[in-house]
């Protein structure tokens, strides 16, 4: 009996995918390097320290961990510039007729994503009121892969991991939810999220009998 949807946010909820892509490009662009969107690919799901890391092996530069945080800092600014302006019309396709859909039925929802804008990106787009429960960057040690920020969220809505469903559109986000012994949902392709336990390409696909596999 599934009692909980988890859901990550970025890739899942809204496209912020590209306005991390537009951020990161610009302090490589900065620190002397190209970075293209098959590089952001690395990126998804990733915490944003470990996001500067793989930015920097990828332009071949090591900095200082004080010249790192200032960077990681610069980037988000950046990033927080754009995600200010996203409105209501940036969810992504049949995802709040989904989240209405298990608000109706008793079914609980709580986010889990690596980001600590999440709170920010939710009031943007006027979802915020739709979650039991938030956890996100901010409130969890270890990232994904880790299970943390999906066991966390299960702990606070009072449920096991048996009840839980969990929504993914990163391959490290899938493995987190597999480790936490979850039922997982791949959003996106098939082929690289094969180690969901189905994947669905968006939320029009999506409806609560799907849940009762
Ligand atoms: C998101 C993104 C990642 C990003 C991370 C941290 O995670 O997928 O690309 O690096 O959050 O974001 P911030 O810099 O805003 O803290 P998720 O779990 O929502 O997909
Ligand atoms: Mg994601």
């Amino acid at each position: 009996q599934i009692k909980a949807c988890l859901f990550d946010l970025d890739g899942v909820i809204v496209d912020t995918a590209k306005y991390h892509y537009i951020a990161w490009k610009e302090l490589a662009q900065e620190l002397g390097f190209d970075f293209t969107e098959e590089d952001n690919e690395r990126l998804k799901g990733v915490s944003r320290m470990r996001s500067l890391d793989i930015l920097l092996e990828i332009g071949n530069k090591s900095l200082s961990e004080q010249e790192k945080l200032h960077y990681a800092d610069k980037k988000n600014v950046n990033y927080v510039s754009y995600i200010q302006k996203m409105e209501e019309d940036e969810i992504l396709p049949g995802v709040k007729e989904f989240l209405t859909s298990l608000r109706a039925n008793g079914i609980k929802i709580a986010l889990g994503s690596a980001s600590k804008n999440a709170p920010l990106i939710l009031n943007q787009i006027g979802l915020t009121s739709y979650f039991d429960e938030i956890v996100d960057g901010n409130s969890v040690s270890k990232a994904k892969p880790d299970p943390e920020v999906f066991t966390k969220g299960a702990n606070l809505l009072n449920v096991t991991a048996e009840e839980c469903v969990v929504f993914e559109d990163a391959v490290a986000g899938i493995e987190a939810a597999k480790a936490g012994g979850m039922y997982c949902i791949g959003v996106g392709e098939e082929e690289t999220l094969s180690e969901a336990d189905f994947v669905i390409k968006g939320f029009d696909e999506m409806s609560l009998d799907r849940l009762k596999f």
